[in-house]
């Protein structure tokens, strides 16, 4: 059988490379209310508001840079020697910045328009606004290619499958705070297969990892990869 490692990874990964995470002090929950810019509801109510708040962090994503831990996880994928799916939370593009391929944004990307009307996605300019109109349809329903609470993530059934096939499962940098991501490493242990936490503090479900490694991204990624390239 081929191994396999599925390797869930959030916000924390990108902090060192200058992307505020949400839930840690001063993140973007202390300044936004969730609400107002991540819900369906807000958007209907004040699409502006959105859209500042995405052309924002799509400014800041287009000029940040991948740091060690995503360039080590490009290295895994590029020399293990089976495969390796990377499902990450985030919206930026780091991952493939750093070279990674096979990468799942089970939350969508910056990078993305999506209309609200026919569904078809396109590239996002750097600046959108709620009078954007579709390339297909025509409709002035243009909305960032992002899943908002109460929305279904992106591969949901590549993930269950990934779980079902893997033979390690990895979280990086998340705090456990958000279904369906959440509840992976229970999947994984479900499926009785070796579970590893990396991250700066411990997270909600931290106790459900066999294995727990705390620490800057930065170090504890590589180390651990290196580890696993040598095993
Ligand atoms: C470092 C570090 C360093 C710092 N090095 N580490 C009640 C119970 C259970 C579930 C629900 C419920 N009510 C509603 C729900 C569902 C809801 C949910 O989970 N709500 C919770 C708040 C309770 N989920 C949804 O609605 C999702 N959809 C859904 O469930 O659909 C139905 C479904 C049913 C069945 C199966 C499948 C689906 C959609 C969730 C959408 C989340 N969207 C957001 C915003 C959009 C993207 C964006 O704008 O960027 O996604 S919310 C936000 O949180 C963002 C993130 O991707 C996500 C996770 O955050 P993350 O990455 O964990 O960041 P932080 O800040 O929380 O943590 C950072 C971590 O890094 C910390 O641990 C630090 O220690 C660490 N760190 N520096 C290493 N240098």
């Amino acid at each position: 059988m081929t191994e396999m490692i599925t390797i869930l990874t959030g916000a924390g990964i990108s902090a060192e490379s200058g992307l505020g995470t949400f839930r840690d002090e001063g993140g973007l929950w202390a300044q936004h209310r969730i609400e107002d810019v991540a819900t369906p509801e807000g958007f209907a109510r004040d699409p502006e508001l959105v859209h500042s708040f995405y052309n924002a962090r799509r400014a800041q994503a287009r000029e940040a840079t991948p740091n060690a831990a995503h360039e080590a996880l490009a290295k895994l994928e590029a020399r293990y020697n089976g495969e390796v799916l990377i499902v990450t939370q985030n919206v930026d593009g780091l991952h493939e910045a750093a070279g990674a391929q096979n990468v799942l944004h089970m939350h969508g990307q910056l990078e993305g328009a999506l209309c609200g009307a026919c569904e078809k996605r396109w590239a996002a300019p750097l600046v959108m606004h709620p009078s954007d109109t579709c390339p297909h349809c025509n409709a002035a329903a243009t909305r960032p290619d992002i899943v908002w609470f109460g929305e279904m993530p992106y591969g949901m059934d590549t993930i269950e499958d990934a779980l079902a096939r893997s033979t390690l499962f990895a979280s990086i940098g998340t705090s456990g705070n958000v279904y369906p991501a959440a509840g992976f490493v229970a999947q994984a242990r479900q499926n009785r297969i070796p579970t590893i936490e990396l991250n700066l503090e411990a997270s909600q479900g931290g106790t459900l990892f066999d294995e727990r490694r705390l620490g800057p991204a930065s170090k504890v990624v590589p180390a651990w990869i290196d580890e696993l390239l040598s095993a």
